[in-house]
């Protein structure tokens, strides 16, 4: 019965993991980011204050709506190639929430900064 418990927990952190839940804000200072389907996964990140951080961004399809990736915030415009890593540096200053889109602002995802 326990272990039954505890085995559906578990279950339950993996999928929690692979859906729309934040990354843990551990040390990890790499994150992959997909955009597949007119989604971002993971659509949200979270990161530390002060803790350099890079995105890289792989397109698996060829729509023009991600073809451009945009963080308005930062003044950051980058192109993302199809089946190629683009990748963008930061290191957040300021707790808060860092948007990035596609060129029509239409797929969003965020960096949340801790
Ligand atoms: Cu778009």
């Amino acid at each position: 019965m326990r272990v039954a418990f505890a085995a559906a927990l578990v279950l339950m952190a993996c999928q929690a993991n692979e859906s729309r839940a934040p990354l843990p804000a551990s040390a990890r200072s790499d994150v992959t980011i997909r955009i597949s389907g007119g989604t971002y996964t993971p659509s949200s990140v979270q990161v530390q204050k002060g803790q350099p951080v890079r995105l890289h961004f792989t397109r698996d399809e060829k729509p023009t709506c991600g073809d451009e990736l945009v963080f308005p915030a930062l003044d950051i415009k980058r192109k993302v190639e199809v089946n190629k890593l683009t990748t963008v540096e930061i290191t957040p200053q300021q707790r808060g929430e860092l948007e990035f889109t596609c060129g029509m602002s239409m797929m969003k995802g965020k960096i949340v900064v801790q």
